[in-house]
């Protein structure tokens, strides 16, 4: 029998590594069956789980005499960034990042590595308080696990809070590659939130026209990415009008990044240490999330359609050269024709600043290598967005039914509430200005 996420979460499951080796290999292997619903059947992505992973879900576990357990798979697969942009990487479970973890505070947890790279590897549970040898770094703490094997950790969850997990093996590549994970402990008694996303910050360097991330690459990342994903693949976040709201943030990037929500002010509630006394909580409206660290955000939902990024200006990108000469303000007309003898196709641009790229990429006759993303992507209601990595939008909408995650389209403005030409004279009116 071909057991497939679907019907392991609907209570089908069998032998623990029967499942989710099954679950693993989706609707290739079996004929037993009906080709099963893969991650994109959207209830049963996020069964399992109270947390919305953005573009992800959480891993089924079973019960086993009174041990929660869960099996996780380290491999290679093809994954795409968005349409236009796949590459070889690795992850679990078929993804990157993988699936996440969630239990419960007091729990305890088994947990199955196999491991079926052609390198040994192994996983570090980072932030949880467990004992040494279940700290997962190679060399360390334990043996590590070599291509073929499957070791159990197994602990017991003396925490809540919002944690990670990633390799501590050739970590350098093994995370370049899209190795990681979250691992969300709820505390006991449950929470209040309405709404619970969570997204792990990363960078791969997928350099244009390869199929393979760079791992040698340590600050000029092709691709800035939230779960793996990019805009205008990254789901949109959906909220009901005055929801409380959650989202995890995690950084296993090479950079810290200062996330920023517009719309609100959101209370910074908590961390790897679990969800903060109210008295620490502090009113922001970007907040850096550091290389190997986890913040939690929370706010009461608004109306409208909220722009939520890296407030880095180049992460929220997509690839781009990054030695090429400045031409803003440089007239290039008449060097265009001599570039073009050498270059064929070469188009001069940016003389009056890089908007243009959209539309030249967008409208196909300025076309990339091949397997990379134009540098600016996305159409919203007035136009072109002009982002393309880390970026996303909060979508608020005060008739969105509670637990529906379907994306309502765009927000519709009250009447007179959006900002509006009022002239197209550049020497309209009388604003002061400095002198001298
Ligand atoms: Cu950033």
């Amino acid at each position: 029998m071909k057991l497939t996420r679907r019907n392991l979460l609907l209570g089908a499951g069998a032998g623990l590594v029967t499942t989710t080796a099954a679950a693993q290999s989706g609707g290739h292997a079996g004929h037993a069956m009906p080709p099963a619903p893969d991650t994109t059947d959207e209830p049963a992505r996020h069964r399992a789980g109270k947390v919305r992973t953005l573009n992800g879900w959480s891993l089924p576990h079973r019960m086993n005499g009174g041990v929660k357990e869960f099996h996780l798979v380290a491999e290679e697969f093809e994954h795409e960034f968005a349409p236009g942009s796949k590459a070889i990487c690795w992850g679990y479970n078929g993804g990157t990042p993988g699936p996440t973890i969630e239990a419960v505070e007091g729990d305890r947890v088994r947990i199955f590595v196999t491991n079926r790279l052609k390198e040994a590897t192994t996983i570090h549970w980072h932030g949880l308080i467990l004992p040494s040898g279940m700290d997962g770094v190679g060399g360390l703490s334990q043996p590590k696990i070599q291509p073929g094997e499957t070791f159990a950790y197994e602990f017991t969850l003396k925490q809540h809070g919002t944690h990670m997990y990633h390799p501590h093996a050739d970590e350098m590549v093994q995370m370049a590659m899209g190795m990681m994970g979250l691992f969300i402990i709820h505390p006991r008694g449950g929470d209040t939130v309405d709404r619970d996303y969570a997204l792990l910050l990363h960078n791969f360097a997928l350099h244009p026209g390869t199929r393979r991330p760079d791992p040698a690459v340590m600050q000029d990342f092709d691709l800035w990415t939230f779960n793996s994903k990019v805009y205008p693949a990254i789901e949109p976040m959906v909220a009901r009008t005055g929801e409380r709201v959650r989202i995890r943030v995690g950084n296993l990037s090479m950079w810290n990044h200062p996330i920023h929500l517009h719309g609100v002010q959101f209370d910074v509630t908590g961390s790897d240490g679990g969800r903060w006394p109210a008295s620490r909580w502090r009113k922001e409206v970007t907040e850096i999330v550091g290389v190997g660290q986890m913040r939690d955000i929370e706010f009461d939902a608004i109306a409208g359609d909220w722009a939520f990024h890296c407030h880095m200006s180049h992460h929220t990108m997509g690839p781009m050269g990054h030695e090429i000469p400045n031409t803003l303000g440089v007239d290039q007309s008449g060097v265009e024709d001599k570039i073009r003898r050498m270059l064929p196709g070469y188009m001069a641009m940016g003389q009056h600043g890089m908007s243009e790229h959209q539309e030249h990429t967008d409208s196909g006759h300025m076309p990339g290598p091949e397997n990379t993303l134009a540098m600016m992507a996305g159409k919203g209601p007035f136009g072109n967005i002009e982002m393309g990595g880390m970026f996303t939008v909060m979508k608020v909408r005060d008739h969105q039914a509670p637990g529906d995650f379907s994306d309502p389209g765009w927000y519709v403005n009250p009447p007179g509430t959006v900002a509006r030409r009022v002239s197209t004279d550049p020497a309209f009116g009388a604003p002061p200005r400095r002198r001298g």
